[in-house]
């Protein structure tokens, strides 16, 4: 099972580089070895696949919410209310993607421990890419493997 979920992704034998962009005061490109200057976090997951059934995996690396706030997202720290029009969106190479709200990972409001993983069941994700983990989810589709890119995006309104 890690095999595939190590393998899925970009793996073409050189180091995958994800970048950060949108409304972000310090926009980056990061590799694995990058995410693991942040405080690392462990998660034991199951997840349930609607074709391939259950999962169980081991992932270890950075919260999403400390790597996208050290790259500075363009709201007012000081005012809670300015985070939640703040939208994330994390793609995979191979085009799969999923949203998320700020909010949903923000520890004032739904603090979900989501994880940036670098690791799964002790492989290193440094030539796959990272991995989106979201150990709330009972089913595994928005487990992004191979992340290429997160785009923070705080112009959504939905006046028009
Ligand atoms: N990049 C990418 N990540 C993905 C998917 C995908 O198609 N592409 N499928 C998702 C789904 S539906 C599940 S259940 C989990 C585990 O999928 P796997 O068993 O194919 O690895 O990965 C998720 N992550
Ligand atoms: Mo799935």
């Amino acid at each position: 099972m890690s095999q595939s979920l190590a393998a899925a992704g970009t793996d073409t034998g050189r180091v995958a580089e994800l970048a950060l962009t949108g409304d972000l005061i310090r926009p980056a490109r990061l590799t694995v070895s990058d995410l693991l200057a942040w405080p690392q976090h462990e998660a034991e997951v199951s997840f349930e696949c609607a074709t391939s059934g259950i999962q169980h995996h081991r992932f270890t690396g950075p919260l999403l919410h400390d790597v996208l706030s050290a790259a500075g997202p363009g709201f007012d720290p000081a005012r809670r209310k300015d985070r939640l029009r703040f939208l994330i969106a994390v793609s995979g190479a191979d085009g799969h993607h999923a949203l998320l709200s700020w909010a949903e990972i923000d520890p004032d409001f739904g603090r979900a421990p989501v994880l940036l993983a670098v690791g799964i069941d002790d492989t290193s994700l440094d030539r796959a890419g990272p991995q989106l983990v979201l150990p709330q989810d009972r089913c595994g589709a928005r487990h992004i493997s191979g992340i290429n890119a997160i785009r923070v995006d705080g112009s959504y309104t939905s006046w028009g």
